[in-house]
């Protein structure tokens, strides 16, 4: 007969097709990426699972205890990063990337009533996504956290024609213009509304944030700066009103943007 001993039955009996589509499964790759404190754990799994009519409740709840920018970088952009690795791994497709965004839009605005308004504006940004670009989510991200420093925006939206900027930057005189790309087909406008602004005299920074542009191509022309995430504006922005022209923003970002 057999000897049972030392045989590890749970091995013996184990699905192996299980564990590969568990190691998948947004519930296990949630797993590894939602964050800790159970409060933005909340906030970021009803983004994740597209809980659209809960994310409300869950959000005041959140409110009670947690700070609205808190409740936002903390807890619903951490859920819809996770939506975007789902999707790069083709186990969320558009319409749950949709319905995700839907629902940090509804928490966010949620968020956003208690931030209150400033007294006194610091200062005029005008903020677009690129010509021929739908993904305006970081941009909006990026104009709450202006908002919330106490910057006034100029939000023109998203598939903004590069000439539509200029002419806007023209008649409003911001201290600061941002673009986002998220398509590579699309960051080359950057680069063009710089040059026109530069051509109208124009000499205030051009900011280019979004996944598709990185640090290098953002500072290769004249204007251009770097932010490589929301929480990064409203530090660079102090500085350009305190008097940095995009040289100097240049030369400091590391130092600026340390620790954000
Ligand atoms: C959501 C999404 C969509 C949504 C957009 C909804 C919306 N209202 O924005 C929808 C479904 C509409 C969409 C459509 C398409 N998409 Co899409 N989409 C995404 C996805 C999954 C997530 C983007 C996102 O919102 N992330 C969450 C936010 C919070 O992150 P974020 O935007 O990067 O913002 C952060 C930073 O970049 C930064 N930031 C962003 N903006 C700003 C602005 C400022 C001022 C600052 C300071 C910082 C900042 O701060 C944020 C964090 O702090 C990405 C994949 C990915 N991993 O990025 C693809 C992705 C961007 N899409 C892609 C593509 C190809 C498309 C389509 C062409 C698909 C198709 N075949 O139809 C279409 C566009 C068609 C068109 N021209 O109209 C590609 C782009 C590839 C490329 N390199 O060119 C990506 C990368 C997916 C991929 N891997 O292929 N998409």
């Amino acid at each position: 007969m057999l000897s049972k001993k030392g045989v590890d039955f749970g091995f013996i009996l184990r699905r192996y097709d299980v564990e590969i589509e568990n190691k998948g499964s947004p519930e296990a790759i949630a797993k590894k990426l939602l964050p800790k404190d159970a409060v933005f754990k909340a906030c970021a799994e009803d983004v994740l699972y597209m809980r659209f009519k809960d994310v409300g409740k869950t959000v005041a709840d959140a409110l009670k205890s947690k700070k609205p920018l808190d409740v936002i970088n903390e807890g619903l952009v951490p859920g819809m990063e996770i939506v975007s690795k789902l999707y790069a791994e083709h186990i969320y497709y558009l319409p749950e990337i949709m319905l995700a965004a839907k629902t940090m839009e509804i928490g966010i605005a949620l968020a956003e009533k208690q931030l209150g308004s400033a007294r006194k504006t610091k200062g005029l940004a005008v903020m677009h996504v690129a010509e021929g670009d739908p993904h305006d989510i970081g941009k909006n991200i990026a104009a709450v956290m202006m908002r919330a420093a106490g910057f006034s925006v100029i939000d023109m939206g998203r598939d903004v024609a590069v000439d539509d900027v200029v002419a806007c930057v023209a008649k409003e005189k911001p201290f600061l213009v941002t673009g986002t790309a998220l398509m590579t087909t699309t960051m080359s406008a950057f680069p063009a509304i710089a040059a026109k602004m530069k051509a109208k005299g124009i000499n205030i920074p051009f900011m280019s944030a979004g996944g598709a542009v990185n640090r290098e191509f953002s500072e290769g022309f004249e204007l251009g700066i770097y932010s490589e995430k929301a929480p990064q504006t409203p530090p660079i922005a102090d500085k350009i009103v305190a008097g940095y022209d995009w040289k100097k923003v240049k030369a400091e970002w590391d130092n600026i943007v340390k620790g954000v």
